[in-house]
């Protein structure tokens, strides 16, 4: 105990942890500080963010399916706490390496400082002020950095001739006590910085405001849908998919910022005149309305990357007409403000499925992370190659001409959805009461409908199931089956057939490179 008291002011200790403390402290004034400046045009600039979209762009394949795998929608969180733990790593080493003399650790900083002003200024969206949070944040970083050394490397010991020799015990516990109090200081300022960057990016850059000011066009809906459709019961997966609930997946570590003012679309390449549409633009022309199962190629089987949606918008076929296509097309390559972009086929957009600009999502403006204040939705084929958020291009095109991002990643060129099915209830693995026992679930094959489903207990022989609710072929299906359950452990298993009478697929097979396969089964005990 008495190594606390003031017996112990003239013992000197290891400043070693202090060093590595101040490297610590002075990344995190970096970051906070980079964070501020960013506030001020685009959070995406901050060093943190952009470093983090940067990682996304460049991660393989396999180390993208484990994150969202084992992460899901939280996979971002995980990127952005991976970023922040090798910061924390590296900056201990730096403040282990600066001295007075030597400034190693600075020689660090900078080369970091480097690659968040490389990572920021390649950004697509990026314009030419976009070097500066990590410029600034670097620079205070480093000065930081040297004021914590000057402060753990008394003068008396750097007068010396041999200054880092002695530097490890400099320091007294009076001295260590003013340090930490001071760094703490400098710390709860660093992210004060980086939190305030944040509330100035959320007052001046968010499209919040603007949406909720968004008028949602009224539309001619082809196919209404009753109310009472659509109430879920007994744990079951209702039919229309809640916004809050609906599965979120892109490359934006932060979503898009555009606001329905600044908003516009070019409609441009293999067309007789390029055409560039606002919302004023928009509002002239008639909406519709179309209830669309959105699915994610990355969804496994049995997984919930999978939503229904009623979605307002205008059709991509007149849009199109607005710009004449011209022979020889056959993809049209949809690009997003923050540089996503997906190949569809032209005639998907251009056939009688009607596929959509769509504005807005069960009635309300589209949520900002789904594509505030436009999105485009193709019934039929996944997401990674059809539904861009927060869209403002539309090259038209060829599949031998141009690469859409997840193409360019190893994912097939086309990605319609496959035929499947899912058992949602009991849940894997639960436990159930001898007798008869509800099954249910849902099965899709977007734009073709479901004709069948059938499951099977253990080997047994298939069974038909009861299909329910609206039968919409761009939506999923809900189905349900009566079990007479019987005591022991059992393994259901489901299976569907599309509006064109085939079976799903049983070969199994991973979401890589355009869907998974297999049926879903699930593990019942029966008590
Ligand atoms: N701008 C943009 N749009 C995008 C993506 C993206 O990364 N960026 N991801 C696509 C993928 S892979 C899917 S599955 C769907 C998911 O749409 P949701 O998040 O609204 O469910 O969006 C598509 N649109
Ligand atoms: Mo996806």
């Amino acid at each position: 105990m008495w190594i606390l008291g003031p017996v112990s002011s003239g013992i000197r200790q290891s400043t070693r942890p202090l060093r590595a403390l101040g490297g610590v402290i002075a990344a995190g004034v970096t970051l906070g500080v980079g964070q501020l400046v960013a506030g001020f045009f685009d959070r995406s600039a901050a060093p943190l963010f952009a470093v983090g979209a940067t990682v996304i762009d460049h991660t393989p394949k396999p180390v993208r399916e484990f994150a969202i795998d084992t992460f899901g929608t939280g996979d971002k969180a995980a990127l952005l706490v991976g970023i922040g733990v090798i910061v924390t790593v590296v900056a201990a080493v730096s403040g282990l390496l600066e001295t007075r003399r030597r400034w190693w650790g600075s020689a660090v900083f900078a080369v970091f400082g480097l690659l968040g002003v490389a990572a920021a200024v390649s950004r697509p969206q990026a314009d030419s002020a976009w070097f500066l949070p990590s410029a600034v944040g670097i620079a205070v970083g480093i000065a930081t950095l040297r004021l914590m050394v000057a402060r753990l490397d008394p003068a008396g010991l750097t007068a010396s001739a041999h200054p880092t020799a002695d530097a490890d015990d400099a320091l007294t516990s009076q001295g260590r006590r003013s340090f930490l109090i001071g760094a703490s200081g400098v710390g709860v300022g660093a992210a004060v910085a980086g939190f305030a960057g944040i509330g100035v990016d959320n007052a001046f850059n968010s499209a919040d405001r603007d949406r909720e000011k968004f008028a949602v066009p009224s539309a001619v809906n082809d196919e209404p849908i009753a109310p009472g459709e659509l109430t879920s019961t007994g744990g079951r997966t209702p039919f229309i998919t809640p916004n809050n609930d609906f599965y979120r997946i892109d490359t934006a570590l932060r979503p898009p910022q555009v606001t329905s003012g600044s908003w516009g679309l070019r409609i441009h390449g293999e067309v007789e005149r390029e055409v560039k549409l606002t919302f004023a633009d928009l509002r002239r022309m008639p909406a519709i309305e179309k209830m669309v199962t959105l699915a994610c190629v990355s969804n496994e089987v049995g997984g919930d990357l999978i939503g229904n949606a009623v979605w307002t918008g205008y059709r991509l076929r007149d849009l199109l007409a607005m710009a004449g296509v011209k022979p020889g097309a056959d993809m049209v390559l949809s690009a997003s403000t923050d540089g996503f972009t997906a190949g569809t086929p032209l005639e998907a957009m251009t056939d009688d499925r009607d596929s959509l600009l769509a504005v807005a999502m069960n009635g309300k403006p589209l949520p900002i992370e789904h594509g505030y204040p436009a999105r485009l939705v193709v019934p039929g084929l996944y997401g990674y190659v059809s539904a861009t958020k927060w869209v403002t291009s539309l090259e038209v095109t060829r599949f031998a001409d141009a690469t859409a991002y997840w193409t360019t990643r190893g994912w097939s060129a086309k990605g319609p959805i496959k035929t499947s099915s899912r058992i949602d209830v009991p849940a894997d693995g639960a436990s159930v009461q001898a007798g008869s026992v509800t099954v249910a679930g849902v099965a899709w094959s977007q734009p073709r409908g479901i004709n069948a489903v059938e499951i099977r207990v253990d080997d047994g022989a298939w069974q038909r199931a009861t299909l329910e609710g609206p039968d919409v072929p761009d939506a999923w299906r809900m189905w349900t089956w009566t079990w007479s359950a019987t005591r022991g452990d059992h393994k259901l298993t489901v299976r569907a057939f599309d509006g064109e009478g085939r079976q799903q697929s049983a070969v199994v097979s991973r979401p890589d490179p355009d869907g998974a396969t297999g049926l879903h089964t699930i593990s019942v005990t029966v008590r």
